[in-house]
């Protein structure tokens, strides 16, 4: 397997679902590549841009390293870009979600932005003012209630803020606090400090009115009341709605440099490792499972694949970025026991992972397993060869999920062992074999997400998720670049590289942290 064959196979798979999407359902924010369907998220059918702009930045990269669809690549870019000049309006009057329309289009804005201007292709303004229009219109959800956490979604015309329609009307907690690295980017790039200053005020009550370190030794429930800052229900989980919490406490100190968010990322790892790591039987692979009841209840075996981002997290968070053979030499991290245990735990878990792809039929993973704790067994859910885990008949979905190949992409170039290719190969292979329709012809493949990665052939589902395009394919192609350097860039929670901010400029602008614990 040369790096060179298998970038141009991750090109090759994306320019057939690109092509597929532009064809048929090209400008739409959703679209099912089965039977060529299409709509718009708001209602009142304006599009958000969600399948462009999410896959642009990949776009750029594919294009900056291509060697046989430069040119290709090229023409989709601008013709990306003439849509969001020319078609992309954000002043919709209908309710949108903040988080989601905050990773996935604020931030592939600014990460358009970004490499449109480091690698000379595009007009970077265009991106830049799109990006500031929509900044504006959803930092008026950070009005919502006085502890300045936001309510769950925003009508972007008239700047209503909109309750969680369930869940008693709170906020999920991973959702308000992954908005931080795309407003403090914008801040550092337009100079404006409110909208650095919006993001950061979510953490005082959730810290202060919570006893966040001490009481739930930095866990998060998933929901928190937005007028109190208080947790609403007492389900702490690294998978959905706790997810990116974690996530943004690290990125937003490799981001901006504040050393506060490390702090409270090493609190929340330690929280982690007591409270939700474990081991399976047989094999003994480390997971991170549930706690339902809070910290004083039982301990729930599931793991979401959501939670696989956690072995890149780690390795990052252990060597802040540089390969571990330059930081096993570095202070910080020699004499760092946490940093070494993290750096370990981060292999473990990545293994996992690949494991959860490795060992069902169609070698890609199911949303969500139950490990094994020795006395799991349940009728009906179908167990993995080596016993480890299992996958209730619900679960067998595989949405074409990003989390893992994120891992494995962190893990290679923080380690250089060449495994992490492998398992990338192989996970991109399944992708290609059992997420493929009308494969044999080139000129009508495309992918698409499956109901059940568990039975063979594969059962799909009409559905092509825009992170297929903006996370897993990128995640795979950069694993394949050669000298990927992880101290210059970090992605946001959708895999949009934002550069790393230069302090000098950030005191300039006096964008420091504005709290304490
Ligand atoms: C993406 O939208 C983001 O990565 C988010 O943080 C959680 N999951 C999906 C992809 O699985």
């Amino acid at each position: 397997m040369r790096a060179e064959d298998m970038r141009d196979q991750i090109e090759s798979m994306f320019l057939a679902s690109w092509r597929d999407y532009s064809e048929y359902g090209w400008g739409y924010d959703v679209y099912g590549p089965i039977k060529h369907t299409f709509h718009n998220i708001p209602r009142g059918n304006q599009p958000l841009g969600w399948i462009i702009v999410d896959s642009l930045d990949t776009l750029m990269l594919m294009y900056n390293s291509s060697t046989q669809y430069k040119r290709k690549f090229k023409a989709e870019i601008l013709k990306s870009e003439e849509w969001i000049n020319d078609v992309l309006d954000f002043d919709i009057d209908a309710e949108v979600n903040v988080f989601e329309t905050t990773i996935r289009m604020l931030g592939g804005l600014l990460s358009a932005y970004h490499l449109s201007d480091l690698l000379e292709v595009g007009n970077k303004t265009v991106y830049l003012n799109k990006a500031i229009d929509l900044g504006d219109r959803l930092s008026l959800s950070f009005l919502s209630s006085n502890t300045g956490i936001p309510y769950s979604s925003i009508n972007l015309r008239s700047g209503q803020a909109i309750k969680n329609h369930a869940d008693g009307g709170a906020s999920s907690t991973a959702e308000f606090t992954t908005l931080q690295m795309e407003f403090k980017y914008l801040a550092y790039l337009t100079g404006n400090r409110t909208y650095w200053e919006l993001v950061e005020r979510v953490y005082e009550p959730l810290y202060k009115n919570n006893d966040l370190l001490n009481t739930y030794d930095g866990l998060v429930p998933i929901y928190t009341l937005p007028e109190t800052g208080k947790f609403s229900g007492m389900t702490i989980r690294f998978g959905s709605r706790g997810d990116s919490f974690y996530e943004y406490l690290l990125k937003q100190y490799l981001l901006t440099h504040e050393t506060l968010y490390y702090d409270l990322y090493r609190k929340s790892m330690q929280g982690m490792k007591k409270h939700l790591l474990r081991h399976s039987k047989p094999s003994s692979f480390s997971y991170i499972g549930e706690r339902e009841r809070g910290l004083k209840g039982g301990f729930s075996s599931k793991m979401d694949h959501l939670v696989c981002f956690m072995g890149g997290l780690l390795a990052s968070g252990a060597t802040d970025g540089l390969p571990f053979h330059e930081a096993r030499n570095r202070p910080f991290f020699s004499f760092s026991p946490e940093r070494k245990s993290d750096w370990a735990l981060a292999k473990e878990l990545t293994y996992t992972c690949y494991q959860m792809y490795n060992q069902t039929p169609s070698g890609l993973a199911p949303e969500i397993v139950v490990f094994n704790e020795g006395n799991t067994k349940r009728h009906g859910w179908w167990q993995s060869p080596s016993g480890d885990f299992f996958v209730k008949p619900h679960d067998r979905y595989n949405l074409q999920r990003p989390e893992t190949v994120e891992s494995i992409m962190f893990m290679y170039h923080l380690s250089h062992n060449s495994k992490y290719r492998e398992w990338g190969a192989e996970i991109a292979k399944n992708f290609f074999e059992n997420t493929c329709i009308d494969c044999s012809d080139p000129r009508l493949r495309r992918f698409t997400s499956l109901s059940d990665c568990i039975t063979l052939p594969t059962k799909k589902s009409n559905n092509m998720e825009s992170f297929w395009l903006g996370e897993t394919l990128k995640y795979l192609y950069i694993l394949f670049l050669d000298d990927f350097d992880l101290t210059k860039v970090v992605f946001n929670t959708e895999a949009h590289p934002f550069p790393v901010l230069d302090e000098k400029i950030l005191k300039s602008k006096s964008l420091t942290t504005g709290w304490s614990l």
